[in-house]
């Protein structure tokens, strides 16, 4: 049977499409070229390397880190670049000891009409930090409130400071939260703690945020980033696909039944064993010597 040219054109773009995160269907590219271009001055964000680590600090601390459209501008351009650069493997995500993030910035947005929110999709493009695909660690000191729950909860691990405190104060503002705080929240601690959050406005400290799931670990507040860059450090000595394949498919657990989520963990789990990264590391641990991953 022969297929028109525009088809087979259509089909050949969905099989070279690049690893998607569960969340998107137009996922950020893995590695698309070497090089970064991120590692640079911006207005309101630190960003360094650290080993095969990309470090990004929110750095506006009069604000207590709130997130206006110029830290989420220089996220989402950081993180951009970070996703084309071989070099890096993780990124940790930190704020100041007194906050990680005290919302979206309440004084941005008090006056906006609902035809501006609506219109303009207000904080759609939040969801981008989300479509990373390299995995991303958030160390998370102080005030995680709001927004900036809401961006922690886009990380795939959250290591805390003992002095953390997470919330969803958006009702204390006369609304709701607005970029996860309603879905991912209650996939992380479920549904009666989730509520609570939302409902009271009130707060959970570190020690409650762990028992509940939602960050992985509480660590002295003065080590939160050290302990999350050895963390990264470790994810970032694998390889690169493999490990940006672990991501979306633990990520695939929020969105499909336990059928679909089998047979696509099988099916990457299969596809993995096109890379010279599965013959090294199979290939290393029966000749008993380190692996050394190549990323392809
Ligand atoms: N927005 C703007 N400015 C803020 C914010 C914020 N979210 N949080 C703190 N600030 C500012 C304060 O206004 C203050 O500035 P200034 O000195 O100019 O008055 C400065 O940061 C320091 O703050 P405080 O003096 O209040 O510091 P305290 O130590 O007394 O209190 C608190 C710390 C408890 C964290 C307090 O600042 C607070 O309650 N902040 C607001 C927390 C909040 O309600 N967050 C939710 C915001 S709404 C939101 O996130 C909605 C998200 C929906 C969609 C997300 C998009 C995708």
């Amino acid at each position: 049977m022969m297929l028109a040219r525009s088809t087979l054109l259509r089909r050949s773009r969905l099989l070279l499409r690049p690893l998607a995160s569960s969340s998107s269907t137009t996922a950020r590219p893995l590695t698309a070229a070497a090089g970064g271009g991120w590692e640079k001055s911006y207005e309101f964000i630190l960003a360094e390397r650290k080993d095969k680590v990309a470090l990004l600090t929110l750095n506006r601390p009069k604000a207590l880190n709130a997130l206006c459209n110029g830290i989420i501008r220089d996220l989402i351009e950081a993180t951009t670049h970070i996703a084309r650069d071989d070099s890096v493997g993780v990124i940790v995500l930190t704020g100041s000891t007194k906050a990680f993030a005290a919302g979206a910035d309440i004084k941005e947005m008090k006056d906006k009409t609902f035809v501006e929110a609506f219109s303009t999709n207000m904080f759609e493009e939040w969801g981008q930090i989300a479509k990373v695909a390299k995995p991303i660690v958030a160390a998370v000191n102080g005030y995680a409130l709001g927004g900036g729950c809401e961006l922690m909860m886009m990380a795939d691990i959250v290591i805390a400071g003992e002095n953390a405190k997470f919330g969803q104060p958006e009702i204390t503002l006369g609304v709701i939260p607005g970029c996860g705080g309603t879905q991912r929240l209650v996939r992380a601690i479920g549904k009666s703690k989730a509520m609570e959050l939302v409902l009271t406005g009130g707060m959970i400290d570190a020690k409650q945020a762990e028992k509940d799931g939602l960050v992985s670990k509480v660590v002295p507040t003065e080590t939160t980033v050290e302990v999350a860059l050895e963390m990264a450090n470790k994810i970032a000595s694998f390889s690169l696909p493999v490990a940006a394949a672990a991501k979306e498919t633990v990520n695939a657990a929020f969105e499909l039944n336990l059928a679909e989520g089998l047979r696509f963990e099988r099916r990457i789990f299969h596809s993995l064993f096109a890379l010279s990264d599965q013959k090294e590391g199979m290939g290393a641990f029966v000749e008993k010597r380190k692996p050394k991953f190549t990323n392809t």
